[in-house]
């Protein structure tokens, strides 16, 4: 129908998508044949039947097993091409792009060969695209630290910095050096917050890790105090719909709360997250969100504009977009 296709064509920004979560079962078969990796999977199918998730951990597990079928740099490049193509399909005009290298160098895969590859699909991709590198939470500060360390000969290659993984028991104070070191080096900062955590940790976030966007934080909502603060700070959440389903964060996409979110007049937008897993990219995304909740042709127009506004594109390319 007509709301449909406005949301199919619109231009978007995507802000909340790990490059990993978006290779698809077929591409993991293809390279773990290529490099001559033997899978626990039968066959595609299979592979595709285990991604039964009951919570963040038990896809988390998953996740890093797929992962684990990259080794080459051309395979960091097919897949960050497969997912530009993909995104430039749905109408994403630009894309800031998570990467774990934490989830590569710990399999003796080196930095260079990770970001060189993502680097280089990026920049012949069919989009505008930055990367965001994220510090795995369930690790140490130290090995963090580490990875900043590795970074650097690449620093003009980063948009910024995140933080992922794991979120209950691993809250953002835990990793307040290594963002006040990305900080000093200029890097943009952002922290998966609120998604399976409680509000202290979004504020946290804000007040340790000076984070300039929350990854999720569709638990804001829990705390009003929090919730005002966000609104009169035009803080933007990236949150991921089909990925709070599938996890369970929400029962059904009809208990989803992005209508109370924009309502609340918070900087909400709709993003992807792991789209390979979770059954769509972002334009699978917006039709699921919107078939299930009470949202019009304004909420859709309201959240591409603030894709735009919250993404870190330069004032001059932002203002082209808005
Ligand atoms: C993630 Cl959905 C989600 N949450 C936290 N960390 C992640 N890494 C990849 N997907
Ligand atoms: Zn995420």
């Amino acid at each position: 129908d007509e709301l449909r296709s406005i949301v199919q064509n619109m231009p978007k920004a995507e802000l909340h998508i790990h490059i990993e979560g978006s290779l698809e079962p077929e591409l993991i078969f293809a390279l773990a044949q290529r490099n001559g990796i033997s899978l626990p999977y039968a066959s595609v199918e299979d592979l595709r039947a285990a991604y039964a998730f009951t919570d963040l951990q038990s896809f988390l597990d998953i996740y890093y097993a797929g992962a684990s079928v990259l080794l080459t740099e051309q395979d960091f490049y097919d897949m960050t091409a497969a997912y530009l193509a993909r995104a430039h399909a749905d109408h994403v005009r630009h894309a800031e792009i998570f990467f774990d290298p934490q989830t590569h160098t710990a399999r003796g895969v080196p930095f260079e060969t990770v970001i060189n590859g993502i680097w280089r699909a990026c920049q012949e991709g069919p989009i505008s695209a930055s990367l965001i590198m994220c510090f795995l939470r369930h690790l140490s500060e130290e090995e963090a630290l580490a990875t900043l360390d590795e970074a650097l000969p690449y620093r003009d290659k980063l948009l910024g910095v995140g933080l992922d993984s794991s979120e209950v028991g691993h809250p953002p104070e835990k990793f307040a050096r290594v963002f006040e070191r990305a900080r000093q080096l200029g890097l943009r900062l952002v922290a998966h917050a609120g998604e399976e955590g409680p509000p202290s940790y979004i504020e946290s976030a804000l007040d340790v890790l000076k984070v300039e966007r929350i990854d999720h934080g569709v638990r804001t909502l829990d705390s009003p105090e929090l919730t005002e603060r966000l609104a009169r700070e035009g803080m933007a959440l990236t949150v991921c719909p089909l990925s709070n389903i599938k996890l369970r964060v929400f029962d059904v996409m009809g208990s989803h709360n992005l209508r109370q979110l924009l309502d609340a007049g918070l900087a909400a937008t709709v993003n992807s997250d792991d789209p390979a897993y979770f059954g769509g990219y972002l334009n699978d995304n917006f039709i699921a969100a919107f078939e299930a909740l009470p949202l019009d042709a304004g909420h859709a127009r309201q959240l591409a504009r603030n894709s735009f506004s919250a993404s870190f594109l330069d004032p001059e390319r932002k203002r082209a977009f808005l």
